[in-house]
């Protein structure tokens, strides 16, 4: 069913994996999130190989989609978070391995301060692992001296969009 009073807007899910086979959680979970109801799927960057920032385990594997939604801020967290319990998400320890992580980047201009969900994601512009398959997907979001902060963080572009 439609929600014909609500707007679209776009907002941007960063996806991560480390645990199980992560390139194909990752893969499945972006045809998930782009299945959501009432979401469009507007671009999804390539998979990256990732080093472990701040956080221990096998490399990453990570990815950003970009999505037209009606779904409000929360809702689309809400959805966010059973798709990763579907995935067997445990929460052992902050940054723990993790089969998947879906974390909302950006939801349209919203500035969101909750106890639940904080958007822009306050960490994002430290992490290479973000901001490069942002830039990949939407280069009006990230600048060149924000890529520069990150440049000595490992990341390697493994399966092209
Ligand atoms: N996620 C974290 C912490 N560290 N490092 C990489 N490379 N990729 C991630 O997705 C990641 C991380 C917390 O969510
Ligand atoms: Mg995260
Ligand atoms: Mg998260």
């Amino acid at each position: 069913m439609a929600i014909p009073e609500r707007p679209e807007v776009l907002a941007y899910v960063a996806l991560g994996a480390n645990l199980g086979d992560a390139r194909a959680s990752v893969r499945a979970a972006m045809q998930d999130v782009a299945a959501l109801p009432h979401t469009q799927l507007v671009a999804s960057s390539s998979l990256y190989r990732t080093a472990p920032f701040e956080a221990t385990g096998p490399d990453f594997i990570n990815a950003v989609v970009a999505v037209s939604t009606r779904l409000n801020a929360p809702e689309l967290l809400l959805n966010l978070q059973h798709l990763e319990n579907g995935a067997g998400r445990e929460r052992a320890y902050r940054n723990a391995p993790r089969t998947l992580d879906l974390d909302i980047l950006l939801y349209g201009e919203a500035s969101i301060c909750s106890p639940t969900l904080q958007v822009p994601h306050p960490r994002m512009w430290q992490r290479a692992f973000v901001l490069v398959p942002l830039a990949e997907i939407a280069p009006n979001q990230v600048n060149a001296a924000q890529l520069a902060e990150v440049v000595a963080q490992l990341i390697e572009r493994i399966d092209l969009a």
